[in-house]
């Protein structure tokens, strides 16, 4: 008898399970499933799981092609499971074709093809809608979007849009995806949802014809470069009862949240002055250096460094300053902004072509936040006070490379009623592009025009 493993979370059981049941079953005489519990899903990465185990587990075994289901709950059970129930072929789908290479030494290991296009079952639990996503950009971002999409339920990437036929296709295919449009029309027909991670320039542009189409919409910073335009996003999106949300992945990590939390508290009395500090040396390949109208320090890193600011104190400041340290052309190669506030100051800095240290100092009249680089993925920070001998430390969890969160809080914003989230809000985002919208205009005088 030839015995068969898998696992899954099987959460918001769809023909994507059913399938890879149907395809595990037929390779051998007996199939074990496995099925994570929460507290793994979390361990591991997976962060927003719906389905309770026991609905997860009763959905496997509706279909009635399990012959044994068993629980799995922590990292090496596998090699366990396998030796305990005598294991002769190990299966998962494609998603994680080379992740258990390893079982290799214990029984064969089979990568069954993913399901591509999955759709909802009569066994699916009808409180969720699985998200059918469709990503605008097929470069360096959207491949790391795709890495993270696996660990967030409720949303499938099934469709990618690039005017550039070879780029989009090979995209495609890299990642099994149902489609692959030239059209943008026609790519918003096949979608619930698109995350746009095109140029800057076109972010608006996409994002407004994906709003007045019905779509949610996640966008990669710069959502919009002056505050009207990301005002008539918010209007459009509130007209058609769809989430408008600003990849600004360090708005959703938990670290962040925890950081801004303990400022808040008091922990550190009043806060006084906010510094933070964001500098990447970009090549001069690099589309940053490259692009004189829509690169540079400031396009590419100011709203990290101002949603610390902007989360703290507000969005009404009273006076701001912004300057740079241009090359010949006038793109920025350094950008310093200074912000104004009733209760204290801040400055937000941001370079591609200087090297300064990427940290965030919160100083409050008790004592002071210290988040060193990446401050960003907020894995660590501290708290510092008078007396040297007095630190604590905090640790928080960050999973994988952050994204997973901006990709779970918008699906959690799609299935609310109320599609007005408060780790990044809107607010917070047309503040940003008021300021992006000041920057731009001093640009645009300092070179003449
Ligand atoms: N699957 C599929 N097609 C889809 C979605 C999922 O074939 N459209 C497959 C996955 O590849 C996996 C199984 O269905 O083999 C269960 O998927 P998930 O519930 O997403 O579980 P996963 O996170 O892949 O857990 O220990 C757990 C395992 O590592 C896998």
């Amino acid at each position: 008898m030839v015995k068969v493993i898998t696992y899954g979370t099987f959460d918001l059981f769809h023909q994507g399970h059913i399938n890879l049941l149907e395809r595990a079953k037929q390779l051998g005489d007996y199939l074990i499933v496995g099925v994570t519990t929460e507290h793994f899903d979390e361990a591991r990465g997976k962060i927003n799981v719906v389905d309770s185990c026991l609905e997860r587990v009763e959905n496997v075994r509706k279909t009635g092609l399990a012959d044994e289901i068993i629980i799995e709950d922590h990292d090496g059970q596998k090699i366990e499971d396998i030796q305990k129930y005598k294991i002769d072929i190990f299966t998962l789908g494609s998603d994680w074709e080379g992740s258990f290479d390893y079982l290799k030494a214990f029984c064969k290991v089979v990568y069954l093809e993913r399901t591509p296009n999955i759709s909802s079952t009569g066994l699916r639990s009808d409180r969720y809608q699985i998200v059918r996503l469709g990503i605008v950009g097929t470069g360096r971002i959207a491949r790391r979007f795709m890495a993270e999409e696996k660990y967030v339920s409720g949303m499938n990437t099934i469709c990618a849009y690039n005017p550039e036929r070879e780029s989009g296709e090979e995209f495609r295919e890299r990642y099994n995806l149902e489609l692959y449009c030239e059209d943008y029309d026609e790519f918003l027909q096949a979608v619930d949802a698109v995350y746009i991670a095109s140029p800057n320039e076109n972010h608006y542009d996409y994002a407004r014809r994906a709003i007045v189409s019905g779509k949610h919409v996640l966008c990669e910073n710069p959502l919009a470069l002056t505050r009207q335009r990301a005002e008539e996003l918010f209007t459009l999106a509130e007209e058609r009862d769809v989430v408008v949300l600003e990849g600004i992945k360090t708005a959703y990590c938990p670290g962040f949240q925890q950081l801004i939390n303990v400022a808040r508290s008091g922990q550190i009395g009043e806060i006084r002055d906010i510094e933070a500090c964001f500098t990447s040396l970009a090549n001069h390949q690099m589309r940053e250096m490259t692009d004189v109208e829509y690169g540079g320090a400031f396009l590419e890193y100011a709203v990290d460094t101002l949603l610390p600011i902007l989360k703290l104190y507000g969005t009404d400041y009273r006076d701001i300053q912004i300057h740079s340290i241009n090359r010949e052309d006038g793109l920025d190669l350094y950008t310093k902004i200074d912000l104004i506030y009733d209760q204290g100051m801040a400055t937000a800095k941001c370079g591609i072509g200087v090297k300064t240290e990427g940290q965030l100092v919160i100083s409050g009249s008790q004592g002071y936040i210290l988040a060193e680089s990446p401050w960003w993925l907020t894995r660590k920070f501290k708290i510092r006070y008078e007396d040297p001998n007095r630190v604590e430390t905090f640790e928080p969890k960050f999973q994988g490379d952050g994204l997973r969160y901006e990709m779970s809080e918008f699906v959690a914003q799609i299935n609310k009623s109320n599609k007005n989230g408060y780790l990044l809000t809107r607010g917070e985002i047309i503040a940003m592009s008021e300021i992006t919208e000041i920057f731009m205009k001093n640009r645009q005088r300092q070179r003449g025009r």
